[in-house]
């Protein structure tokens, strides 16, 4: 039975002997240079392990080739191929991996295999590729008592008592796993940093691991806590422009690079949620950002400083709040800062617009940050694909240098021509046996890692990877999970928060449906209530005569989204306060689009789960039984989305439901 441990490095035999026989004439050894680097020698590795369970055959690994019929892993300089791109092509009769440097050739290896892996046919194999950005890293909200924040995947796969001296063969799946899509950066802890991650003690933990990835091409970066040099330095402040702050800074910062000589850099997230920050002294995000960028000094280290804040009683719109502590600081950060920012304005809803300080801050590097592990997405037991979420945001255009200026050009750097570009994922990774609890949860870490590497690439052919890597190769099998795969999003925003709604969760545990909750016990939700039900209407006038966070967006976005008769119907409410009884550009009512849409969302999860009983002959019957199990769950849970829901809206519509919906019973 297979309990998911291998992801999608699985290397089953391939069952096709002719197909396999080919791959075998093309894998009598691996050739690796003598002075070859740690990181080529994984590439020879995960190689020689690859296809001894592809082929069936321990392939031997050589210092020179021996003729034709071999894999050739090289480095050559290549400036077309950047620090980390990489070549496989066919030469005098051998597959050649080259990498203009070890990295490259470690991600060529891995490009091989997965050529291999999904059936690919030898001949003529021309596989070119580079990173589109820079800094790609997986952020995990892992706390030191092993604890994730919003983790459903069991504990944290981090066993802080035992490090330095215990190293979980784990960690090195774990790096092996990130590797292999083109992760190579890694935030171990929590944003809602401990200070102890700074100790001595700590950082002998966190170099144990940077041990581990680095052979795999990871950096290790380290979420850090504004108030440390008061809670562990001694001093009276932490105020950035303080001499003695700064000193500390410095000193601690050369302390990291003794135990982590290639440490990538901080994570901040301050003056959000409770956390301290540089507003606490009177300064802003840029004096605290660059007080860190100074502290690394010559390192090659970066920082990067979140942009997800709003006050506790702030009794504006919470979608305006980063854009108007941010955006006025354009072109006040220092060189090594990113910012980050989440890719919608509110907190990792189900759908949500695009940023709009996506384009709005062309002197700074943004990074993305997306969530993967599935805090408002029905944690590890609904079925939620997420590339095409990612891939909504990452194809919307900003306008910011006229059309085409997309979130993945400006992450990129390609529109405001940065040389530094970075993109995050929240991990969903846990210590359970699969790593991300609900087994499909690991096509989220997949794909987010393959998009992060090429934003090109698309959500189907991604989800068509993963399944043929990790689930099963039988065509009909591959193409029917593709399919459910792909519409799993949109079907869950549909039972959940059509139309643009957004927000009515459960509170504080963000699971399940809690759209009553407007007289809610936190003050900065009081006055913003996020879907404004009332007797005329549904949603949150974000226009001129409301809030007006659609000004902050490109005059063609204003335009496009401003007016209900253009606005896509997925924004709808995020805009707009729609009257019950309006006729939208889908030709239905708003009441009965938005009952029609939770109905159709709560059925299509009964068409998943058919869908899923199709494929159980392709499929390992231990996983194939524990998705069966979780679709259950999500389907009781749809109606219960659906009915408290349509329920709790229609005390204000005061409207049936339309006659060809079935009533709730
Ligand atoms: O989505 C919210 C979560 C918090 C999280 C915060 C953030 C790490 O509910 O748990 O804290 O976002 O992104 O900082």
């Amino acid at each position: 039975a297979d309990d998911g441990y291998r992801l999608w490095l699985k290397y089953d035999l391939v069952r096709d002997a002719s197909q396999r026989k080919e791959y075998q004439k093309q894998a009598k050894f691996i050739t690796i240079p003598n002075s070859a680097s740690p990181i080529l020698q994984t590439a020879g590795r995960e190689l020689q392990q690859g296809l001894l369970g592809l082929l069936g055959q321990q392939v031997p690994v050589l210092s020179e080739s021996k003729g034709k019929g071999g894999i050739v892993l090289a480095v050559a300089a290549n400036p077309e191929l950047g620090e980390e791109g990489y070549r496989v092509s066919t030469q005098s009769g051998n597959l050649v991996v080259t990498g203009a440097t070890d990295k490259g050739a470690l991600y060529g290896a891995f490009a091989l295999l997965r050529h291999w892996q999904t059936g690919q046919p030898v001949a003529n194999v021309n596989l070119t590729s580079k990173p589109r950005i820079e800094y790609r890293l997986l952020n995990h909200w892992d706390n030191p008592n092993g604890t994730v924040e919003r983790g459903y995947a069991g504990s944290s796969i981090w066993k802080w008592q035992e490090l330095p001296e215990v190293i979980d063969p784990r960690y090195r799946d774990y790096a092996r796993a990130n590797a292999s899509i083109g992760i190579n950066g890694v935030v171990f802890n929590n944003v809602n940093a401990s200070a102890r991650f700074l100790t001595a003690e700590y950082l002998q933990k966190v170099a144990a691991l940077a041990n581990v990835m680095r052979p795999y091409g990871i950096r290790v970066y380290m979420s850090v806590l504004w108030a440390a040099p008061k809670v562990i330095g001694g001093l009276q402040t932490s105020d950035p422009l303080d001499p003695q702050v700064r000193r500390w800074w410095t000193a601690k910062t050369d302390e990291i690079y003794k135990a982590i000589p290639d440490f990538g850099g901080f994570l901040v997230k301050a003056n959000s949620e409770g956390e301290p920050g540089p507003q606490d002294y009177g300064r802003n995000h840029a004096d605290g950002a660059n007080m860190l960028a100074e502290a690394l000094g010559q390192h090659d280290g970066i920082v990067m400083w979140r942009a997800f804040v709003y006050k506790a009683n702030s009794n504006g719109d919470r979608f305006k709040e980063a854009y108007q502590e941010f955006q006025p600081l354009d072109g006040k950060f220092a060189p090594k800062v990113l910012v980050q920012v989440k890719n919608g304005p509110i907190d990792f809803q189900a759908r949500e617009p695009f940023h709009p300080l996506f384009g709005a801050m062309p002197k700074t590097p943004l990074v993305l940050e997306v969530q993967l592990t599935q805090e408002y997405l029905g944690f590890a037991t609904h079925l939620v694909y997420l590339a095409p979420l990612i891939k909504e945001c990452l194809e919307s255009d900003t306008y910011a240098k006229g059309p085409g200026s997309t979130v993945a050009k400006v992450v990129d750097g390609t529109v405001d021509q940065h040389t530094i570009s970075g993109i995050a994922g929240v991990a969903n990774i846990g210590s359970d046996r699969n790593w991300t609890g609900h087994p499909v949860g690991q096509a989220n870490w997949y794909s987010y890692g393959r998009l992060a590497w090429d934003h090109t690439l698309t959500s189907q052919a991604l989800a068509e990877e993963w399944t043929k890597m990790t689930l099963t190769q039988e065509p009909k099998a591959v193409s029917t999970i593709t399919d459910l795969l792909t519409k799993s999003r949109d079907i869950y925003v549909r039972y959940t928060t059509p139309l643009g709604l957004h927000h009515i969760m459960g509170q504080s545990i963000h699971y399940g449906p809690e759209p009553w909750l407007e007289k809610s016990a936190r003050p900065d939700w009081t006055s913003i209530y996020y879907h404004k039900a009332d007797a005329v209407g549904l949603g949150f006038n974000r226009t001129a005569t409301g809030s007006n966070a659609l000004a902050l967006y490109a005059p063609q976005v204003q335009k496009q989204w401003g007016n209900p008769a253009t606005c896509p119907p997925d924004y709808l409410l995020w805009f707009h306060h729609v009257p019950w009884t309006q006729t939208l550009n889908t030709g239905k009512t708003l009441w009965n689009e938005l009952t029609t849409r939770y109905y159709s969302g709560a059925d299509s999860v009964q068409w998943m789960q058919q869908q899923w009983a199709q494929v159980q002959p392709a499929i390992d019957a231990e996983l194939h039984a524990d998705v069966a199990a979780r679709l259950r769950i999500q389907q009781r849970e749809a109606l219960w989305w659906r009915d408290a829901c349509v329920l709790y809206f229609q005390t204000y519509s005061k409207q049936p439901l339309p006659p060809t919906l079935t009533p709730p019973t």
